[in-house]
């Protein structure tokens, strides 16, 4: 064991950074002499945020921008969006993939004007930002898109976030971080980030294991408050053109024998349940059943889920599988949501991607 000297403690492990990765290793090459030597190193030269553990450097990298979008036509109320470029931010915005073991850093871009979030502030001495928490997969303080972590962007600046989608191990006790997640800023109007939330500045995570099954088509179904899915209602909720439908946020389209994806959050205050007429999925971690004897027996399959605040989860289903094309409705379950508009459809094409005569329009 080293001997470390009385006056000064040990210092605490400070991983690298994964931007000075190269600078650091160089000037180690001089420098390290001892462990000390890594801490004191990387204390001069951190800029980015810390890995997680088990995190050395990213395997990929991404951009997100946070964007301010034209407002709720209905309500007249701000929406905010993110994208993977400035042109395609959305709400929900753009689905994370991710495998487990890998290592992401995302860097976000906040050009949502100060001005805008300004009137989103609730108490006038929060600051003006925006972040990116994430649900599930795993981060140190300096991503975790909180104010009292200082992880959050000023409009116009950037900051990069690190994200660990950890390994199951057995033998160390993990379970790991495969499963349907969700990601959403944490810094508009409070320290809460509810008015981002209120906004639209949320979207799905899917983190897989190796082996998973791939979906054709993955779409993300936010359940909020105003009897909302993706802060919309009614007609709002489902703008598929009859005889062009185009895949997006408003338009659940499929066809028939196509693996189909739902990753389903809930935020704001209500309880929900999420219903899709005409298909069930298994109650594991993919909706996806597989194996054989007791463990398939004990699993339910069910075509209705509870949703709370904070939520997430996910299922697979294949569209229109032993019961055609047509319109499936997708709604929830509680009677007075739903009447208030809190339905959209499934859009099952036949295997020419026609909705054969008979089925109508909704
Ligand atoms: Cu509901």
């Amino acid at each position: 064991m080293e001997a470390t000297p009385q006056s000064s403690p040990p210092a605490p492990r400070r991983p690298r950074s994964w931007r000075a990765y190269l600078l650091v290793e160089a000037v180690l090459l001089a420098v390290l002499v001892g462990s000390g030597g890594l801490a004191s190193a990387a204390g001069v030269l951190t800029a980015a945020p810390e890995q997680p553990e088990g995190c050395q450097r990213p395997d990929r990298t991404m951009q997100l921008y946070a964007m301010e979008l034209p407002r709720d036509p209905e309500t007249g109320q701000i929406r905010l969006g993110y994208g993977t470029s400035a042109e395609s931010a959305s709400y929900p915005g753009p689905t994370i993939e991710m495998v487990e073991g890998e290592c992401l850093a995302i860097t976000l871009h906040n050009e949502v004007p100060a001005t805008t979030l300004a009137q989103l502030r609730t108490d006038p001495n929060h600051p003006l930002g925006v972040s990116l928490h994430v649900h599930g997969v795993k981060y140190t303080q300096q991503s975790d898109g909180t104010v009292h972590s200082g992880s959050f962007v000023p409009s116009g600046q950037s900051r990069t976030y690190l994200w660990y989608a950890q390994k199951r191990n057995p033998e160390a006790g993990t379970p790991g971080t495969a499963g349907y997640w969700w990601y959403h800023d944490h810094v508009v109007g409070n320290a809460h980030g509810t008015q981002g939330l209120n906004s639209g500045l949320f979207g799905g995570v899917v983190v897989r294991r190796p082996g998973d099954p791939r979906p054709d088509r993955t779409y993300v179904s936010v359940f909020g408050d105003r009897q909302t899915i993706n802060l919309r209602r009614g007609a709002a909720a489902d703008t598929c053109d009859p005889y062009n439908p185009q895949p997006g946020p408003t338009c659940l389209v499929a066809r028939k024998g196509e693996r189909v994806e739902f990753i389903v959050i809930g935020i704001g205050n209500d309880m929900h349940t999420w219903h899709l007429h005409g298909h069930s999925w298994a109650d594991t971690r993919t909706g996806v059943l597989t194996g054989e004897g007791a463990a398939v027996d004990n699993t339910p399959i069910i075509d209705n889920r509870t949703l709370g605040p904070g939520d997430s989860f996910g299922l697979q289903v294949i569209a229109g599988d032993s019961v055609g094309p047509g319109h499936w409705m997708l709604h929830c379950h509680m009677q007075f949501h739903s009447d208030a508009g809190m339905s959209t459809m499934l859009h099952v094409l036949d295997e020419n991607g026609q909705m054969p005569p008979g089925h109508g329009h909704h």
